[in-house]
């Protein structure tokens, strides 16, 4: 089977055309005239099709190259017969030569003053298309070239640029009109001569013809919509590009406008010049945040709008009484912003238990008192990690990470624990729990919680935790819902424990008990697993011989 060399065809007055969305890839099987890819110039975009069918071997171009006529697309291991295009024998991609007509009509002088009809140009065999936008309006100055209204098919959509210059005293034509080869579109109050363009999107259909097989020369339309196919699906889907004519999309780019996030107010939601302003207004004015601006919005920054939401509100504290503004702390403005893209970005569950402590309090305070000459206090929170590791190695998916669909677990045993700082929330990191007693976890979570209180944390510190611990035990409260430190999938929250009266199957005994708070991500974990790990992790508080096993 011959290797075949796909190229752009004749594409008419177009001379360099950029690549902006390709239809296929390496290893598709393609059909002769099938859209390999989409180009677009700054009047119209158009699909360019395969001269031959076959299996695509390589690609040749990428998005955002510039092709022209003769540019290779790909490589096509060729299927049997190969469509070849009647005029270029020789080689089967090659398009035939213009053959066709050229879609360029006679330039016509334009007067140089007095009412100048324009009308709309040859574009191919286009029939009935319907105006989706009209760019211009009665007053306007019109130069030469410029588009004046943006027609569609169910196959493209191209801009019919004006053939002379002038004040635009009358247009004759709206937007759901259908127009024809030859209707009028406008009066111009002609100032200066020019010669008259034509439809620059016209231009492929007639390429099309020119490049269409001998084999089975297809109508001109069938040629035309092979060729001059629009980025767009009728009904104001899309084929992965927005809704938006040609012109629009280049002057999105050239804002930076993330088109696919513009809401069209056209005609079957199409974005036009004007929703891409006011999109871009939005913006500056911050009444509206682009979703990359969202993601990484400072906490309280965006004002709700970019999740739908009612506005934050806006609130004269000072008309019901005395009050201080004072700006954040910078800390707490780096994690309120992280607390809120987890909060809103987890699925997040959390599970209550109590865990049974009365015999490991016994033995932290005997420990403690043996110790008493070493300096080191052994804390609940040195025994919690200790214990989350034995449960984490049980649950290895609490150790996770989300790394798009795949889960990545750590074969290693870091843990954060929420730190309460003068400057807000930290959370410094011990590492290697796994490989740690107690007293030296004890130890260094001493030494890191006075340097988060000190400000002295370095990011090495702060950073590589696999699971996280926020422990309220030494203030208060019964339980409460902490929330995940991305992209751990889980944390644990304790309170304060307390003497409660528990059964044993005869009695009441008296026993503390230690408030434990799972929050966990829902895509990664299920509520079974969680409500183990919760167990598990009781059984070991309650007996921690439990983690030598
Ligand atoms: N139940 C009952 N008493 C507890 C307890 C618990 N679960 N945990 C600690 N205590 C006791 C300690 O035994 C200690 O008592 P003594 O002084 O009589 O020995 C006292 O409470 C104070 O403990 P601590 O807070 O100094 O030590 P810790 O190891 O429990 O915690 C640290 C260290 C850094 C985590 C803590 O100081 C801290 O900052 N906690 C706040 C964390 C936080 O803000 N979390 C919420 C984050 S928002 O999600």
């Amino acid at each position: 089977m011959a290797l075949v060399e796909v190229q752009v065809p004749d594409i008419g007055d177009f001379d360099e055309v950029t690549v902006i969305e390709l239809m296929v890839k390496v290893g598709d099987t393609v059909k002769a005239e099938q859209s390999l890819i989409t180009v677009e110039s700054d009047k119209a975009s158009m699909e360019i099709p395969s001269s031959t069918a076959g299996v695509v071997k390589e690609m040749r171009v990428a998005l955002g190259d510039k092709v022209k006529q003769g540019s290779v697309v790909l490589v096509v291991e060729a299927a049997g017969a190969v469509a070849a295009p009647a005029a270029a024998p020789a080689t089967a991609a090659t398009p035939a030569p213009a053959a066709a007509p050229a879609p360029v009509a006679a330039p016509v002088a334009a007067v140089a003053s007095g009412p100048v009809e324009v009308r709309v140009p040859d574009i191919g065999d286009f029939k009935d298309v319907a105006v989706i936008e009209v760019m211009v309006k009665p007053g306007d100055t019109i130069k030469v070239e410029q588009s004046l209204i943006t027609v569609e098919s169910d196959k493209a959509s191209m801009e019919i640029p004006s053939s002379a210059a002038g004040v635009l005293k009358e247009l004759k034509v709206k937007v759901g009109d259908k127009v024809n080869i030859g209707d009028l579109l406008a009066i111009l109050e002609g100032t200066a001569s020019a010669a008259a363009p034509v439809a620059v999107a016209a231009a492929p259909v007639a390429a099309s013809v020119a490049s269409a097989p001998a084999a089975a020369q297809p109508t001109v339309a069938a040629a035309a919509a092979a060729v001059a196919a629009p980025a767009h699906a009728p009904g104001g889907t899309t084929l992965g590009l927005p809704h938006a004519s040609p012109s629009v999309r280049k002057f999105a780019r050239e804002l930076g406008v993330p088109l696919e996030e513009v809401k069209g107010n056209g005609l079957k939601g199409r974005i036009t010049q004007d929703d891409v302003q006011a999109f871009t207004k939005a913006v500056m004015s911050g009444a509206a945040q682009t979703k990359a601006q969202a993601a990484k919005a400072p906490a309280g920054g965006g004002g709700g709008s970019e999740l739908g939401l009612i506005p934050w509100p806006k609130v004269d504290f000072a008309k019901f009484g005395p009050i201080e503004r004072k700006e954040m702390g910078r800390i707490k403005k780096i994690s309120g912003a992280n607390l809120l893209r987890n909060a809103i970005m987890i699925p997040a569950v959390t599970n209550h238990d109590d865990a049974d402590i009365t015999d490991l309090e016994a033995f932290r305070v005997s420990t403690n008192k043996e110790n008493e000459k070493s300096g080191v206090k052994v804390t609940m929170l040195a025994f919690l990690i200790k214990a989350c590791v034995a449960a984490l190695k049980k649950y290895p998916e609490f150790n996770s990470s989300l790394d798009g669909d795949a889960l990545v677990y750590k074969n290693y045993w870091h843990i954060g624990f929420a730190a309460d700082t003068p400057n807000g929330l930290m959370v410094p990191v011990i590492r290697d729990c796994d490989k740690k007693g107690v007293l030296q976890i004890s130890q260094e979570m001493g030494e890191l919680a006075k340097k988060a209180r000190d400000g002295k944390l370095g990011p090495a510190e702060m950073t590589g935790a696999t699971f996280t611990i926020s422990s309220l035990g030494g203030i208060g409260g019964k339980y409460f819902t902490p929330i995940i430190n991305a992209p751990e999938v889980a944390i644990l929250g304790v309170c304060k424990s307390t003497m409660e009266p528990v059964w044993d199957g005869k009695q009441f005994v008296p026993r503390l008990m230690l408030p434990l708070s799972l929050t966990w991500d829902h895509r990664v974990i299920d509520g079974a697993a969680a409500a183990r790990f919760n167990a598990f992790l009781g059984q070991i508080l309650s007996d921690f011989r439990r983690v030598l096993l």
